[in-house]
């Protein structure tokens, strides 16, 4: 007999739920720096966050006068894959660019 049988003699009181949950989600924001490059950083948000130039150039632009900027929403996992690989790129390429993320 399992545990939960013998300890409420057969009434099992787990239930489960059927709702599903949605994943928590993360903003991946991208911070400014004196040495990255304006183009470098169109180039991350069009390769790594999949915009397109005109969003991309808007964004960076954003960056660059407010200190940070929102990239995209993504759920944990993604959310750190995303910063992972814009640090690892922007390392390749000699830059000190950054991007944190943070609870939507
Ligand atoms: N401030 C950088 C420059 O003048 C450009 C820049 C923009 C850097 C956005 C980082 O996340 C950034 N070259």
């Amino acid at each position: 007999m399992a545990d939960t049988e013998r300890q409420t003699g057969g009434e099992i009181l787990e239930r489960t739920k059927d709702e599903t949950k949605r994943p928590e989600l993360y903003k991946v924001l991208l911070l400014n720096d004196d040495y990255t490059t304006m183009d470098f950083v169109v180039e991350v948000l069009e390769g790594i966050f999949n915009k397109a130039p005109a969003e991309a150039y808007r964004i960076m632009m954003a960056v660059h006068t407010q200190g940070k900027g929102l990239c995209g929403v993504y759920p944990f996992d993604i959310a750190e894959t995303k910063v992972q690989t814009v640090t690892d790129r922007a390392r390749e390429h000699g830059f000190p660019l950054k991007a944190t993320m943070e609870p939507e």
